[in-house]
């Protein structure tokens, strides 16, 4: 089975290499089909794949364009993960129906699977659609693209709180917004239809900020250097852009950052760099490089030392700062749990979960979008900020 394993990641990955990383990179390829062979015998156990993934491995030439650009927000599942949470805390904090308001009794407990409530298409909601906008970055010198999830009826005449959502590597600002897998749509607005949460914009951008139009993402560090500007491109050129040309409400408990994978891994960076900034973060699945370490792809040269992956003495910190990985990840492994151990280590902070079953994939992505929204509605519903029934 290990090797079947081996097998299906190196497909999938060496499938990613060769489509997103432009025409100069043959080298890149050939090291990263052999890495990742590597990589993963020291990887956490994977669970078998679906009837789709078999496809994958037999047949990875005949994915389309589209199939390959979907990796960024995820390794594609056939089907969402059809088993609800039943976790339970031992005691969790609780609100009465109506303080939580839309029926449910809302509570501050993860549940580690996004329950289908809240991930499928309802007949009767009105779900937000997705448009495109750019802006001017400073920062990168250039004129650079967004996603946006406007609410369904978005009106000026309304203000709206924002979430960041950062795809993972080789991604860009089509990577959510182009995979219906992932149910953003469906989970923003069930929730806001349930009256747990306001709704809400979700503004996926490309995370990429490099200077030279033409550089592209690779596992090297200098390829990796514009993701870790995009902490720049966000907080002096983007939110500016945003708040300024949509109706929005401002500030930290109204601001919420996400991201999956590398896109977990800046949420990570640039929440303990200006933590002041996010009310509510969730990282999930996040990628290695924030501290000094080595996987198969390449040798990290971290952002910094687990000794400083804390949050600076005395900062406003974010309400709710969750770190989650799939149990059964097969790109990250252990490495979202190391950052746990190095954020409780450090005195930060924070809410660390595995997902049951789930790889580097849209249920870990469910599952985080879910839980970042359930502690949002529950932290609003408490302090009587939730929107009337
Ligand atoms: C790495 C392993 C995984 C890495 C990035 C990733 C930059 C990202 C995976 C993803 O975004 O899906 O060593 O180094």
């Amino acid at each position: 089975m290990m090797k079947r394993k081996s097998y299906i990641s190196t497909a999938l990955l060496l499938v990613v290499a060769l489509s997103a990383c432009g025409k100069n990179m043959q080298e890149e390829r050939v090291m990263y089909s052999n890495i990742v062979t590597e990589e993963n015998k020291g990887m956490n156990d994977v669970a078998e794949k679906n009837s789709e993934m078999s496809d994958v491995i037999t047949n990875n030439n005949g994915l389309s364009e589209e199939d390959l650009g979907k990796f960024a927000s995820g390794i594609a599942t056939a089907e969402d993960n059809p088993q609800e949470s039943l976790s339970a805390e031992s005691t969790p904090q609780e609100l009465s129906n109506s303080e939580a308001e839309g029926g449910a009794t809302l509570n501050d407990e993860i549940e580690e699977l996004c329950p289908l409530k809240y991930s499928s298409p309802r007949a009767d909601v009105k779900y937000g659609a997705f448009t495109h906008g750019t802006y001017y970055s400073e920062t990168c010198g250039l004129e650079r693209g967004y996603s946006i999830l406007l609410p369904k009826d978005y009106s000026e005449d309304e203000k709206y709180p924002v979430l960041y959502l950062l795809h993972g590597i080789f991604g860009n600002e089509y990577s959510f917004s182009g995979d219906s897998g992932n149910r953003i749509k469906e989970i923003v607005g069930n929730m806001a239809a349930d009256g747990l949460i306001e709704e809400t914009i979700v503004v996926c951008p490309n995370m990429y900020a490099a200077s030279d139009p033409n550089q592209q993402p690779a596992f090297d560090p200098e390829s990796c250097l514009p993701y870790d500007n995009f902490i720049n491109d966000l907080v002096n050129d983007l939110m500016p852009h945003i708040e300024k040309e949509y109706s929005v409400l401002t500030g930290r408990e109204n601001t919420y950052l996400a991201g999956f994978s590398m896109g977990g891994r800046e949420t990570i960076y640039i929440t303990l760099q200006r933590p002041e900034l996010f009310g509510y973060v969730c990282a999930i699945s996040a990628a290695p490089g924030i501290v000094p370490s080595a996987d198969h792809f390449m040798t990290h040269p971290g952002q910094m030392a687990e000794s400083e992956m804390h949050f600076a003495q005395g900062a406003v910190t974010p309400n709710v700062f969750i770190l989650c990985c799939g149990d059964k990840d097969s790109v990250v492994g252990s490495f979202p749990k190391s950052y746990h151990e190095f954020l409780e280590t450090n005195g930060s902070e924070h809410i660390w979960y595995e997902i049951p079953g789930a790889d580097h994939d849209n249920n870990a992505i469910k599952s985080g979008l879910y839980n970042l929204f359930k502690q949002i509605a529950f932290d609003k519903a408490k302090e009587g900020h939730g929107t009337e029934p």
